[in-house]
């Protein structure tokens, strides 16, 4: 069996207001060769197949014709993310074929998609966990009829839901492997912020009163017989393995595909991938396949003069990240950077030798507010505000005033 995992496509999302349109059909073109080349049985995308809850017209045609290519070549199965709207992703649900199959329903989480082997028979188990939103997922998974008088709810938390949701996939697989005679494999899909995962600057928040991490030992089923074989991540768009060992001591594979496009700065360093993961009875490997770089993020830094020397102009066909570290505001900053940097999406005055962020004041009734603005003068220019320009400000400041109380 050899399933593609994948998630947190956002298909919609810009980047600094650049459109990423390109960035994702070149994604969405290799993901189809990809299939193909490598006898794909089933393609999983952990959530996050939209950027948000409606998405633009022309998100909903990027993934009309990526699913379209796909399912003509393997099986789809998509389960939706904290930013897509479980039920829009599931609208279809009911209509769709066997070659695609959308998990969107908290109920039906003990329920896998069977992806078949050669012969028919079940080849692997794919248990596609929705993202479970722990006050909407607690209710459907509670165990037994909910009364006020037998509170049966999971805890109001992303461990306990997520920790209920798999006390039913570890039931349903525990006895499907008992009726098959044999062991056949199982991965299970989520969208989850679990212990050890490194974040960055993209991912919006799963987050209820703090409550937002989940122990990786929650995926692991106890029992041996009721244990996924490898768990697809989603939520954090880096890359990366989770560990996660089981109570018997046994490994068990456990990653996130991360994001097959960088959607902000800080995963200019991120190798963008899919995950092919192969499994047979009892044993799983997974490796990554690089992601198609459209055009690549970078960060400079340096005073404008430098950043206009000729010293960075490889960086020309980059999405940039400007920093300018000149003592004093740059004249005409954007305007020229922008014209030898048409890339040019964020720009940052960041004097050398600035003062540290870390002295501002908190701002309260009792302040002067010629103190207030001095100070932001002062942190936006990078140098204490000099006696001159505080009398500007005590100018302006006043003058304000005079005209609110004249009001
Ligand atoms: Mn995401």
């Amino acid at each position: 069996m050899r399933i593609v995992h994948t998630s947190d496509w956002h298909l919609g999302r810009t980047l600094h207001g650049a459109d990423l349109t390109s960035a994702h059909e070149a994604y969405l073109d290799h993901l189809v060769d990809l299939v193909a080349e490598e006898n794909v049985d089933a393609v999983l995308v952990a959530g996050d197949v939209f950027d948000r809850a409606i998405p633009p017209a022309s998100a909903l045609e990027l993934l009309r014709d990526a699913l379209g290519r796909l399912t003509s070549r393997t099986r789809v199965i998509l389960s939706p993310g904290n930013h897509d709207s479980a039920v829009r992703l599931g609208l279809t649900a009911s209509q769709l074929t066997d070659r695609l199959s959308i998990r969107a329903r908290v109920e039906r989480v003990g329920e896998p998609v069977v992806v078949p082997d050669r012969d028919g028979g079940p080849g692997a188990y794919v248990y596609a966990l929705p993202y479970l939103d722990p006050d909407l997922a607690r209710e459907p998974l509670a165990d037994g009829p909910v009364s006020e008088d037998a509170p049966v709810l999971p805890a109001r938390s992303h461990s306990g839901v997520l920790g209920a949701a798999m006390s039913r996939v570890g039931a349903d697989l525990a006895a499907r492997r008992a009726a098959d005679g044999a062991r056949v494999p199982a991965v299970v899909g989520a969208h989850a912020f679990v212990a050890g995962g490194a974040v960055s600057d993209s991912e919006r928040d799963i987050r209820v009163g703090g409550v937002d991490v989940v122990p990786a030992g929650v995926l692991v089923d106890p029992d041996v017989a009721a244990r996924a074989d490898y768990v697809a991540l989603g939520h954090l768009h880096g890359a990366q393995e989770v560990r996660a060992v089981s109570d018997d001591g046994t490994p068990v594979p456990m990653r996130y595909s991360g994001s097959p496009v960088a959607f902000s700065f800080s995963e200019e360093n991120h190798v963008k991938s899919s995950v092919i993961v192969d499994l047979s009875g009892g044993s799983v490997s997974a490796r990554l396949v690089p992601a198609p770089v459209v055009r690549g993020l970078r960060t400079i830094e340096g005073t404008v003069g430098d950043l206009l020397s000729g010293r960075l102009d490889d960086a020309a066909d980059s999405w940039l990240r400007a920093i300018v570290t000149d003592a004093a505001r740059p004249e005409r900053m954007h305007a020229r950077l922008k014209e030898r940097f048409p890339h040019l999406l964020a720009l940052a005055h960041e004097p050398a030798g600035a003062l540290p962020r870390t002295q501002s004041r908190a701002v309260t009734d009792a302040s002067d507010p010629v103190d207030v603005v001095a100070d932001f003068v002062g942190d936006a220019g990078g140098t204490p505000v000099t006696p001159e320009e505080l009398a500007v400000v005590r100018d302006a400041v006043e003058s304000a005033q005079r005209r609110t109380a004249a009001r």
